[in-house]
């Protein structure tokens, strides 16, 4: 299979740590694109030319970093890292608060990637409080440290991401517990080979 990445997309970043965390990396080729250049083989993967984007072997094309992080869960090797029946519904809530303030991160990356003079404080300062309420809701229903499944690991993406990006914002204040599993997470194989370029 073929997945769409680069170094720095923190939703390419899920689908690389479930690869590697599944054992299935020599069943996949990771192709490096920046997407702004929809590049034809990104569009024929995903025609929205957003990364992830997955090729199964059988010519399915797999797209969103939670769908891909779900069906790879099935392919590979190890435990589930979304459980079954109930106790799925949990993780399934902190997964998309997770996903939810990398999209508030994301969204400023981009309004502070057009020039200066076009930049809207209105909606900088709007998903930056989004993202610290988001914050605030994922440390109400946080795991322990060593906790790992996909609510856990995309909460250790969003907590990098926001880093990477914001150092500035102070999310640990109202998150402490957060702060708690990203530090253990951050340990892991799979997050030190795919931490942000
Ligand atoms: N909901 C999607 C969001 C993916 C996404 O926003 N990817 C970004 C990179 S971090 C992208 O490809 N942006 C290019 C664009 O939106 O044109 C997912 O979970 O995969």
């Amino acid at each position: 299979m073929k997945l769409f990445i680069n170094s720095g997309s923190p939703f390419a970043r899920k689908a690389r740590i479930v690869l590697r965390e599944k054992g299935l990396m020599d069943r996949v080729e990771e192709v490096f694109v920046i997407p702004v250049e929809s590049h034809p083989d990104l569009v024929a993967a995903n025609p929205l030319a957003q990364i992830p984007a997955l090729v199964a072997d059988d010519g399915v094309r797999w797209t969103d970093s939670s769908l891909i992080a779900h069906w790879l869960d099935g392919q590979g090797e190890g435990p589930r890292l979304l459980p079954e029946g109930e106790e799925a519904w949990p993780v399934r809530r902190l997964e998309v608060t997770a996903a939810g303030i990398l999209e508030m991160t994301v969204k400023m990356v981009l309004e502070n990637r057009r020039p200066e003079n076009e930049r809207s404080p209105f909606w900088l300062e709007r998903w930056e409080g989004s993202l610290v309420r988001g914050f605030e809701v994922a440390e109400a229903v946080c795991p322990d440290a060593d906790v790992f499944d996909l609510g856990a690991l995309t909460l250790g993406i969003a907590a990098t991401y926001a880093d990477f990006r914001y150092p500035h914002i102070d999310w640990r204040s109202v998150a402490p517990k957060v702060a708690a599993l990203q530090t253990q997470l951050e340990k892991r194989q799979s997050f030190i080979d795919t931490y942000p370029k």
